[in-house]
């Protein structure tokens, strides 16, 4: 593992290797600018996880030694909060994308203007995080405060976050939230780590006693061990328990910066090794059989246009059954909760949240089960056909032949890029869930006599009305968002096969170009298209 820093100089190396060719041989040189400027000042996330005064803000005030964040009895804080490290302070809200400065005082009483999805970024000068540049911490709300808390903080981090951190209060444990919260991260592969904070208010005995508990909690509900656990203590205060956990974290973002960039540094290094070795191969050829070459790539390009929309109806009824399946899932989920829902709803506690819950466990668990692997399916099916059309555009080279190269033998990477991503959004439930509460829960109370006939009664709501009725929404939903995304992949196949039509027109029109000049100089520029091979050949060495 490299530590951020060596991963991000890594990385801006190769930028400024890869910037001149990207120009030289027009491929893609925006997005590397973008992606210089992003890595420059990358953030790994850090939420903080904890039922409502296990003492997430007060630790912070604490290590910061500053009292920014409000701290009370009650749950208090009400939306996420990002702090991190900059040369000055400043604090924003941004709602729906918009940014709106506020002040410290703003966030020190809490009245600032804001709804549940705002976001406030804090950015301080402040010595505690000077060390930690690559961070940014989450305070959130506590996770009582209902299944938006979940969508929040799984659905908006879960992909950009180094760790999560759970706070956990010795005197409490791990509550019914936290462990819904472990049972739904643990389709995810993000690491964990406990803080018990609070440890003013344990002799060490206890402590080691309540760090064994929580070690048993986690690994029954989680899974797996944390990846670490320390103690802490907002009261006293100290703090070093999460300065370690923090320290560690920074270095470990340099994975997570790797996990973002790899495979879009590979798909941009193949593109520029196809554009080069498109001019040294076909040096030869006169200007006849170049337009013959480019005539038979747009043949094949539509060959594998054709191609896709078969293969894409073929899986779109694949994934059509696989999403029935998906909400037979969730809808079982839900039939074999109907006790504890009608308990929760007799005893008047949280039952929109309760079903949120259910639904966001089966929502995730089922779309691992049964769309990912179809949806994976059809999507390397894809790279493959990407794959076949640009070997054929540039040819096998004689040096590959004879296998003295290292280089991917597969050139998929591009369109592997993409649709990651597409598979990666498709299981953010939040969306779903708010039209469902939007369209079923008008909270009409049954009116019957005795407890046993209410109890009847929300059963019979639950599995007559209520069941079916999240069930169809959804099963709605999912259609739409199946299809959505089997044409979004593609779209983007085709734009990628586009792209690569073009940029085989540019490099055969810069090749005839260069071979007008005289003899000599094209021997040279030959000589410079095969050194910029070799060079962004080596550049593979960098990824992994
Ligand atoms: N004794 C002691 N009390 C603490 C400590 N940390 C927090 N508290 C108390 O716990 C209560 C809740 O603290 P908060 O920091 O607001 O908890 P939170 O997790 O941010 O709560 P929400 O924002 O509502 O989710 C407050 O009354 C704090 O004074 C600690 O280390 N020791
Ligand atoms: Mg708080």
């Amino acid at each position: 593992m490299k530590t951020i820093t060596a991963q991000q100089s890594e990385y801006l190396e190769l930028c400024s290797t890869l910037h001149p060719l990207t120009k030289q041989y027009q491929v893609s040189s925006e997005e590397l600018e973008t992606w210089q400027k992003e890595i420059g000042c990358f953030q790994a996330y850090v939420p903080l996880i904890g039922a409502y005064s296990s003492g997430k803000s007060s630790l912070l005030n604490a290590f910061l030694q500053q009292k920014l964040f409000r701290v009370e009895i009650d749950p208090c804080t009400d939306i996420a909060f990002e702090i991190f490290w900059a040369n000055q302070d400043k604090f924003e809200i941004i709602t729906d994308g918009k940014s709106t400065p506020v002040t410290a005082d703003q966030i020190r009483s809490g009245s600032y203007t804001a709804i549940p999805d705002s976001i406030c970024r804090v950015a301080l000068n402040n010595p505690s995080l000077q060390s930690l540049p690559h961070l940014a911490i989450v305070d959130l709300p506590g996770l009582q405060s209902g299944v938006q808390v979940h969508s929040m903080a799984i659905d908006n981090y879960v992909s950009k976050s180094a760790a999560y951190l759970l706070i956990i209060d010795p005197e409490i444990l791990l509550r019914e939230d936290l462990i819904r919260f472990m049972e739904e991260l643990q389709a995810f592969s993000v690491p964990v780590y406990c803080l018990i904070t609070k440890s003013d208010k344990k002799d060490p005995t206890e402590l080691e006693q309540v760090k064994d508990s929580v070690q048993t909690q986690i690994l029954q509900y989680f899974g797996r061990n944390p990846d670490g656990m320390d103690i802490v203590s907002a009261g006293i205060p100290d703090t070093e328990g999460f300065r370690r956990v923090l320290n560690e974290l920074e270095d470990r973002s340099g994975e997570l910066l790797a996990a973002a960039y790899n495979d879009r540094f590979r798909s941009l290094l193949s593109a520029l090794e196809r554009s080069i070795k498109t001019r040294i191969e076909n040096t030869e050829l006169d200007d006849t059989e170049l337009d013959r070459k480019e005539r038979e790539l747009i043949t094949k390009i539509d060959t594998a246009k054709h191609e896709i929309a078969g293969a894409s109806e073929k899986s779109r009824v694949e994934a059509q059954n696989a999403g029935a399946r998906w909400v037979a899932h969730i809808q079982q989920a839900l039939e074999s909760n109907v006790n504890a829902l009608v308990n929760t709803q007799m005893a008047g506690g949280d039952f929109q949240s309760q079903i949120g819950h259910i639904c966001r466990r089966a929502f995730i668990d089922g779309y691992n089960q049964y769309v990912l692997p179809v949806l994976k399916g059809y999507g390397s099916k894809l790279e493959g056909i990407v794959a076949q059309v640009q070997t054929s555009s540039s040819g096998v080279s004689k040096t590959e032949q004879r296998g003295e190269i290292n280089a991917p033998k597969q050139d998929n990477s591009t369109i592997k890029v993409i649709i990651e991503e597409i598979l990666k959004r498709i299981p953010v439930i939040g969306p779903f869930l708010a039209a469902i509460f939007k369209a079923i829960f008008g909270g009409s109370k049954g009116n019957a006599a005795s407890k046993e006939d209410q109890k009847r009664q929300i059963e019979q709501k639950l599995r007559s009305e209520i069941i079916p009725q999240v069930v169809s929404n959804l099963h709605e939903q999912i259609k739409q968002k199946i299809d959505e995304s089997i044409e979004e992949m593609n779209k983007n196949t085709e734009q990628a096969l586009n792209a690569n039509l073009d940029q085989f027109k540019r490099d055969l029109e810069d090749l005839k170009e260069q071979r007008k000049a005289n003899e000599e100089s094209f021997k040279q520029k030959k000589l410079q298209w095969q050194k910029n091979l070799d060079t962004v050949r080596e550049c593979y060495g960098y990824l992994t």
